[in-house]
């Protein structure tokens, strides 16, 4: 139809001018409805910063939008606001302007999606939900590169997409004769080199301005909500992009899963944050690192381990969250049933490692890689912790927590809860690899050489307890077979002991 009517919802987390939403917007008829609700700002309870970085830039995105005379309709967070969710809001637009069509960009979250497959009926309107092709790979095609796989890896995925996308290829070799350069990526790190400081914007007075709204209307959130840096607008997110590709990509590799009390960010990159908003697009940032290595600024492990962390796993994560859901979010492979110990909120615990990485988590809504599967995901997995819990806490304390990608993370490498779809095996870990990659235990109140003392590090007897629990259930993994050869010459009284000690930690978890 000419001249057809589109109303665009543009959600907190699609903030793209190439969005499939509005790609063929017309500002002679077409509407751009963006809103902050009750409901987005409430389904877990998100860190403040959270909430602030997606309104801050939201407000920031309407303003691109409205200076190049689209008509943009904005509503700000108002907790006594009639409209506690996008429905709502939608179901108020309609009245207001009777748009042929309703278009929206395929949402990140599974409850979203569900919802918005009933929305026609309830606005008596077509909603069309288009591609979400800020993804390098479709749903529809990850469906097939899976079907018919025995094993979904995500190595042979990425090979996948390194060849579709030409990136770090020569013809149809990868570049370097190597697809993944990680067994270079495992240094600690002992100040040296000097870890460049983080990119930090400066808030403006829109951001001051969320600021406020975000401390009057959320106080009770988790997590601390000033000194706020992060960039709220594409412009600054390509600044803090190309200060890493300077100042840090070079050491990417190297330190990518050392840990450090000194340094919470080390040499990652901080823009996982701006990827899942829509300010920086994966693949210009894939190129720009690449660039970076053609001109013999960065070696070939940093930059390999940098672009496959962004078309490798960021992209297979939400394969198969897609391919999986709604089921995936219920599994529970290992019928965990214990609660999430109260120190996951506060960071108030002796165990020097999980203090570190919580009270980044707190104060930054951020940890990295190594510390999220490491330090405070291993601790869960060991601990037997209820999957649901452990996942909703990831979702509610990252700034860049989605559920596409949070999810398969945390119930699939994290928990194993998935019975391996996503993990060969299960990243469980003692004190020993923390020890390895980290100064923590340097500092901290137990003893990571011990296992069965009062004061040994409780990693070590819950690591151990993990693996005589599930023994049935592991034993059949190839990948195992050399830590369970190990548990199984441990005598009868070591085991003996091991158990009483694990299940003196798991009684008392909330005072470790
Ligand atoms: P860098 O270490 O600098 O890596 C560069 C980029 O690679 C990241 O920005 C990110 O876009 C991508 N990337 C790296 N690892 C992964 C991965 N495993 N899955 C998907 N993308 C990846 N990432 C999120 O974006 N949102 C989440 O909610 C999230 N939850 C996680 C939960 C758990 C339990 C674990 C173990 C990991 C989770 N991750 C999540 C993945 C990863 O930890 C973050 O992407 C990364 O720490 C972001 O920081 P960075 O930008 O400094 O990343
Ligand atoms: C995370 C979030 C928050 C806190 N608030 C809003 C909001 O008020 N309005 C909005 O459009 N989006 C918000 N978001 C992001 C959405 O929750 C996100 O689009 C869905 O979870 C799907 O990924
Ligand atoms: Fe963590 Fe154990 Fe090391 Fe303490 S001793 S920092 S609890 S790994």
């Amino acid at each position: 139809m000419a001249n057809k009517r589109s109303l665009i919802l543009v959600l907190g987390d699609q903030l793209s001018l190439d969005i499939s939403s509005l790609r063929d917007f017309d500002p002679r008829h077409d509407q751009v409805i963006m809103a902050e609700v009750w409901e987005e700002a409430h389904y877990v309870s998100h860190h403040q910063k959270k909430i602030a970085l997606i309104f801050s830039a939201m407000r920031h995105f309407a303003n691109q939008l409205k200076k190049q005379k689209w008509p943009v309709h904005y509503y700000q967070y108002d907790p006594d606001s009639p409209y506690r969710s996008l429905l709502d809001v939608l179901k108020s637009a309609v009245k207001h302007y009777s748009p042929h069509q309703i278009l929206i960009t395929h949402c990140g979250e599974w409850r979203l999606h569900n919802a918005m497959q009933t929305w026609s009926k309830h606005l008596a309107t077509p909603v069309h939900i288009l591609e979400d092709d800020r993804f390098i790979c479709s749903l529809a095609e990850f469906k097939e590169w899976a079907a018919g796989r025995k094993q979904l890896r995500m190595e042979y995925f990425y090979r996948y997409i390194r060849q579709k996308t030409g990136l770090l290829m020569e013809g149809n070799s990868p570049t370097g004769g190597q697809w993944n350069f990680d067994k270079k990526n495992r240094k600690s790190y002992s100040n040296d080199p000097p870890v460049p400081p983080v990119y930090q914007c400066k808030p403006d007075k829109i951001t001051l301005g969320v600021l406020n709204d975000v401390a009057h209307y959320f106080p009770e959130h988790f997590g601390q909500l000033k000194p706020f840096w992060f960039a709220v607008t594409t412009e600054q997110a390509n600044a803090a992009l190309v200060h890493f590709i300077e100042h840090k990509l070079a050491y990417f590799g190297d330190f990518q899963d050392a840990m450090s009390n000194q340094h919470e960010f080390l040499f990652h990159a901080l823009i996982s944050i701006y990827l899942n908003i829509g300010l920086l697009d994966p693949i210009t940032t894939c190129k720009m690192a690449e660039h970076a290595y053609q001109q013999g600024k960065v070696p070939l492990n940093a930059v390999e381990g940098f672009i496959r962390q962004i078309i490798g796993w960021r992209e297979y994560v939400r394969g198969i969250y897609w391919l999986k859901m709604p089921s995936y979010a219920k599994e529970n492979a290992f019928n965990n049933d214990r609660s999430l110990p109260s120190f996951y909120w506060n960071a108030e615990t002796k165990m020097q490692c999980m203090h570190q990485c919580l009270k980044s988590t707190y104060e930054h809504a951020y940890a990295h890689h190594i510390q999220r599967l490491m330090v405070t995901g291993n601790f869960a997995l060991l601990a037997g912790i209820t999957p649901t819990e452990i996942c909703e806490w990831y979702l509610a304390v990252y700034a860049d927590a989605f559920e596409w990608v949070e999810l398969p993370n945390t119930l699939g490498m994290v928990m194993h809860a998935d019975g391996g779809l996503l993990g060969s095996k299960p990243y469980a870990a003692s004190g020993k690899y923390i020890a390895k990659m980290s100064d923590y235990c340097k500092s901290c109140h137990y003893n990571v050489k011990t296992q069965i003392e009062d004061d040994s590090c409780p990693f070590n007897g819950l690591y151990w307890f993990f693996l005589i629990t599930h023994y049935d259930t592991l034993k059949s993994n190839p990948r195992m077979k050399l830590v369970l050869s190990s548990l199984q010459r441990k005598s009868k009284s070591e085991i003996a002991k091991i158990k009483q000690r694990a299940q003196q930690l798991l009684m008392q978890l909330d005072s470790l």
